[in-house]
């Protein structure tokens, strides 16, 4: 098998790389070792940033996002009792994000590559990239229970976090910075409608929450737990019990229950691997690069890295210049750490890490009154809320 991009992971990075270079007229194949089901209802993302909507709808995918998704125009930040609402359209010139899922988003897109694009193979695990610093990288894969290569021009690793393509590198060229949190989040699908029309997100001496959303009839919540807590400790009442006192205020706002769909634990971490290309090998998303959740960048950043490789292989395509590709992990890497500092911002401000002091809880609450008292520090988290611009150079 032979291909010019070969693309291993049918995540959101992969599978928009897929559409954008099929838009191009550059044939790629993707491989993917889970297969479809799991794929689409794999539990994750919510928030497109403004520009990560406008790149979806380019490249014909924005149809139904635009049918069902929901328009947000800002978020509420709850601590001390208190509620402020930060106002994304006014303090950066009309900005906004999009409450639609990941797995719609995920959906969307494989529906398409199956219909119009090039080969999307599920069940087929990549096991190694080979040569990747030559001009002849191949994937070598196992599908339908035997082992096959595939040849190509180039490789994009969009394998996630645990994936094979960053093995790939030689360690010696690579420097990877790293912070794990010492706390997780329980998150949990309940069949409600969300008990405010925008995503709350709340700081307390319990702990960090964040009330979010799939659709008007499905709330999405989350509730800081303690590292490697098992999500069956915990029953539906308790946890409705604990955000209902992390969300409480001194208003009349209250917190409807309904039926839990599901519960997981997710880990946090921030994870940046430099360089993220090697030679034809190239990395996209979660491979190269982990934010904790807190600041909803993680599918974001994934979407920029595959908009910037696609735009420089279109680039080499057009003009024969390799410009583009050589500049592809700087120009990747300027934006990956503006989201790296946002989301470690985010964390550090709303949640309590176990220990911490009484100082510390109250420069947590000084940080958050100063983001509702001024102006000037509401509009950096609006501006890094609803996103950096995708260009070429990172502007
Ligand atoms: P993915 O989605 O992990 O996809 C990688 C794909 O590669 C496949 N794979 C392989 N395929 C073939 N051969 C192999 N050897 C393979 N190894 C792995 C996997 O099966 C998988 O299908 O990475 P990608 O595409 O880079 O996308 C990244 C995003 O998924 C991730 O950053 C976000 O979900 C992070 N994230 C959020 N991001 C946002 O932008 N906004 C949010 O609101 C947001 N909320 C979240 C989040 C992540 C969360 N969790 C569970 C980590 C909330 C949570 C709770
Ligand atoms: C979500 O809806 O899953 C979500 C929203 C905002 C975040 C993280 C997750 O910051």
């Amino acid at each position: 098998m032979r291909t010019t991009v070969g693309i291993i992971g049918a995540g959101p990075a992969g599978l928009l790389l897929a559409r954008l270079l099929h838009n191009a007229g550059i044939d790629s194949v993707v491989l993917e070792s889970r297969d479809r089901a799991y794929v689409e209802r794999r539990q994750r993302a919510g928030i497109l940033e403004q520009g990560t909507a406008d790149v979806l709808r380019a490249a014909g995918a924005g149809e139904r996002m635009d049918r069902e998704g929901l328009r947000h125009d800002g978020i509420e930040l709850r601590f001390d009792r208190t509620r402020h609402r930060v106002d994304f359209p006014g303090l950066t010139g009309g900005r906004s994000v999009m409450v639609y899922a990941q797995t719609e988003v995920c959906k969307d897109l494989i529906a398409l590559q199956l219909r119009e694009g090039g080969p999307l193979l599920f069940e087929a695990e990549a096991l190694a990239v080979e040569d990747a610093g030559t001009d002849a990288p191949r994937i070598r894969f196992r599908h339908e229970g035997r082992e096959d290569v595939l040849e190509c021009s180039y490789v994009v690793g969009c394998d996630g976090f645990w994936g094979v393509a960053r093995k790939a590198i030689p360690a010696g060229l690579t420097q990877v910075f790293e912070r794990t949190y010492p706390f997780g989040w329980l998150g949990i699908l309940a069949d409600v409608p969300p008990s405010h029309d925008e995503l709350v997100y709340a700081r307390h001496d319990r702990g960090f929450a964040l009330l979010s959303m799939r659709s008007p009839a499905v709330s999405r919540l989350y509730l800081q737990v303690a590292d490697g807590t098992d999500p069956g400790a915990w029953d539906d009442e308790e946890i409705w019990d604990e955000l209902e006192r992390r969300f409480e205020t001194d208003d009349d706002w209250y917190l409807q229950r309904g039926p839990i769909t599901q519960k997981t634990v997710t880990p946090m971490r921030s994870y940046v691997h430099e360089p993220m290309r090697h030679g034809r090998l190239f990395l996209a998303g979660d491979a190269a690069h982990i934010v904790p959740p807190t600041g909803a960048k993680g599918l974001n950043l994934a979407a920029g890295d595959v908009v910037t490789f696609a735009r420089a292989l279109i680039h080499r395509q057009e003009t024969g210049s390799p410009e583009l590709l050589d500049a592809y992990s700087r120009t990747c890497l300027r934006r990956v750490w503006q989201a790296e500092r946002f989301s470690y911002d985010m964390t550090t401000l709303l949640h309590r890490a176990p220990g911490a002091t009484a100082f510390e809880d109250r420069l947590q609450l000084a940080r958050l009154e100063r983001i509702a008292s001024s102006r000037a520090a509401e509009t950096d988290l609006a501006e890094a809320y609803t996103g950096f611009p995708f260009g070429p150079a990172g502007e």
